[in-house]
């Protein structure tokens, strides 16, 4: 079998998303996601004018050799342009191989060692009695793992929540990135105890509470968070610090037991080899399309098991269907899979790419249609073209520029 042609697809069915469709001799194509929320032009570029050229008349069965080809070949290696770009290849090439052999790609990875996919939803409210609303209404859709944002006392805009009446989303579509995020870690970090309590007093020790603190603690402050939300009895605290520095968790660790979750911004096991070996985490988050693909991350999840960390795989909006159905088919076969984050798409999003998952009941279900049983819609797609959009930055009430 021989790859006759490659697309790039960039479309904005609501927010943007970069597609690769990678076709064949033998009439078989491939999906892959090369979505990088708010710098998707790059990876079109890395794909289209250098990668691309490379692939055409390989055989789509050599995923390693092609992926290590387009890894140590390039000689300028990682970073999130180049991991995602080379991800969207290697899914579709996983993608052909599962179809042509008639199977769902879970078979082609371990096969099923779970029946279904414990997932966790995003509950966000303006303050304290609207996260609360939030959160139950969450819980009556079934769902048993909830990750708890509020806009905090004092500060008048934070990761995660929405202005109210919007729903939240991670990249704005306008010329400029918005700057009305603003941090106080005092306010912050004075006001989570208080929450986590409000939530457990109202709902009990039943619900699996997560919260993400997005990068924009110190590791002492980091300590002091895990060590007070102590008798909340958390799943995990997720990206409390920035992570260029490994060693930052070490501090965090040898003050509290609430697990730790970390690595969506991750792009190669380099990013968390010590998080890992060391045991300073939990939960890794480095997810397929800003991981390199379905190659490099089966050996780091394989990696993690050793350590007795678990999976706990990124899934924002931001991340297309493509990503979430080869993810389910991952999480499905991994033994050491811990959870799945699950925001879902906009229905547009989801007619764009038509897919055999499904949510039920607090979980998902990947279907076992081949393949990663997701599809494209290209004439539908056509309709709504790329339209540039920005993460937020955020500053502290000082006017300093910290972490988004
Ligand atoms: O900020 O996907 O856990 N989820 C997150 C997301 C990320 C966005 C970045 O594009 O932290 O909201
Ligand atoms: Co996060």
């Amino acid at each position: 079998m021989k790859i006759t042609d490659a697309k790039v697809f960039v479309c904005s069915p609501g927010r943007n998303f970069v597609t690769l469709k990678v076709y064949t001799d033998e009439g078989v194509y491939g999906l892959g996601d090369a979505t990088l929320n708010g710098r998707e032009k790059a990876v079109v570029s890395y794909l289209e004018d250098y990668i691309l050229p490379c692939i055409i008349g390989r055989n789509p069965y050599d995923t390693e050799d092609i992926w290590q080809y387009l890894y140590r070949g390039a000689y300028w290696r990682r970073g999130p342009v180049t991991m995602s770009a080379i991800a969207a290849i290697d899914m579709a090439l996983w993608d052909i191989r599962a179809k042509c052999a008639g199977q769902p790609l879970y078979n082609l990875l371990g096969g099923r060692t779970r029946d279904r996919v414990l997932v966790y939803c995003h509950a966000n409210g303006t303050d304290l009695p609207h996260t609360l609303e939030e959160v139950g209404r969450y819980r009556e859709l079934g769902y048993r793992a909830i990750r708890v944002q509020s806009g905090i006392p004092g500060i008048d805009h934070t990761y995660g929540v929405a202005p109210a009446g919007t729903k939240y989303e991670p990249a704005i579509r306008a010329g400029l990135p918005d700057e009305s995020a603003c941090w106080s870690t005092e306010k912050y970090l004075a006001f989570m105890p208080r929450l986590f309590q409000a939530v457990r007093d109202r709902f009990g020790e039943d619900l699996l509470l997560l919260h993400d603190g997005h990068h924009r603690l110190t590791p002492i402050e980091a300590a002091r968070l895990g060590k007070e939300l102590e008798p909340f009895h958390l799943f995990w605290l997720e990206d409390l610090v920035q992570a260029e520095l490994q060693e930052n968790f070490r501090l965090i660790r040898r003050h509290t037991t609430t697990p730790l979750a970390v690595g969506e911004v991750f792009n190669t096991i380099y990013d968390c080899q010590q998080l890992i070996s060391e045991q300073l985490i939990d939960y890794i988050r480095m997810t397929i399309v800003h991981g390199g693909g379905i190659t490099p991350v089966l050996k780091t999840a394989h990696f993690a098991e050793m350590y007795m960390v678990k999976t706990g795989f990124h899934g924002a909006t931001d991340l297309s269907p493509v990503t979430m159905g080869a993810a389910l088919h991952f999480d499905t076969a991994v033994h050491n899979f811990g959870i799945q984050e699950h925001m879902p798409h906009e229905p547009l999003v989801d007619e764009v790419f038509p897919h055999a998952y499904h949510y039920a009941d607090g979980y998902m279900y990947p279907g076992d249609a081949v393949g990663f049983g997701v599809d494209f819609d290209e004439k539908l797609a056509a309709k709504y073209p790329y339209q540039r959009a920005y993460l937020p930055v955020n500053r502290k009430t000082d006017g300093t520029m910290w972490n988004w």
